[in-house]
């Protein structure tokens, strides 16, 4: 790989609420805020690392959750290199429209690197998603990696976005011959 960097486009789906600006807002700015306004549309945030010694940057790309907007979501995830699955452990719903995510994304983007990320554990009583659970939708995504995650500690936030970006890395190496 040349040195001048590579940009690798990352979407993060999932429901409205589960936590995914919470997330890029955690591992970009490692701060949590409470105060945010309805994402409008989608907006994205960059963040470079090192994969190997190379410098990679991440673009990642969050839409507000709103299913009636399918043609905005075409444009969104055009050109995603891969994806980070979100659900809210306290909200079943939420884990259950992941496949429905997964069938949409799956139509427009083909077979791309994906993780699966179990959000909000720090909500231990509220929990209603166990780990095995959340280990057999990992399953029917294709055997990805599963992180049990928290926007609001920081829990696996640093490692999810590591791998992904790992991930996407191996796989354009292969696809690209890079
Ligand atoms: P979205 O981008 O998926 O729509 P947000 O979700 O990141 O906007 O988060 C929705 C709400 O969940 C926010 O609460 C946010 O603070 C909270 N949240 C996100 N991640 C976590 C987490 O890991 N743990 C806990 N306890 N809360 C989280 P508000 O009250 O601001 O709407
Ligand atoms: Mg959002």
């Amino acid at each position: 790989m040349k040195s001048l960097g590579f940009v690798f486009k990352i979407v993060v789906v999932g429901d409205g609420a589960v936590g995914k600006t919470s997330l890029i807002k955690q591992w970009t700015e490692g701060t949590f805020r409470t105060d945010y306004i309805l994402t409008i549309g989608s907006n994205f945030a960059v963040k470079s690392l090192n994969i190997e010694d190379k410098p990679i940057k991440l673009q990642i790309w969050d839409l507000a959750g709103q299913p009636h907007f399918s043609d905005v979501r075409v444009l969104f995830y055009k050109g995603a290199m891969g994806t980070m699955y979100v659900f809210d452990v306290s909200r079943t719903e939420s884990y259950e429209n992941v496949v429905k995510w997964y069938d949409e994304l799956r139509n427009i983007c083909g077979d791309i690197p994906r993780v699966l990320l179990a959000n909000k554990v720090d909500l231990n009583d509220q929990r209603k998603v166990t780990t095995e659970k959340g280990d057999a939708l990992a399953e029917r995504l294709g055997g990805v990696p599963y992180f049990e995650t928290s926007a609001k500690t920081g829990q696996q936030v640093h490692e999810c976005f590591q791998k992904i970006a790992q991930m996407v890395y191996d796989w354009a190496k292969k696809k690209q011959s890079l």
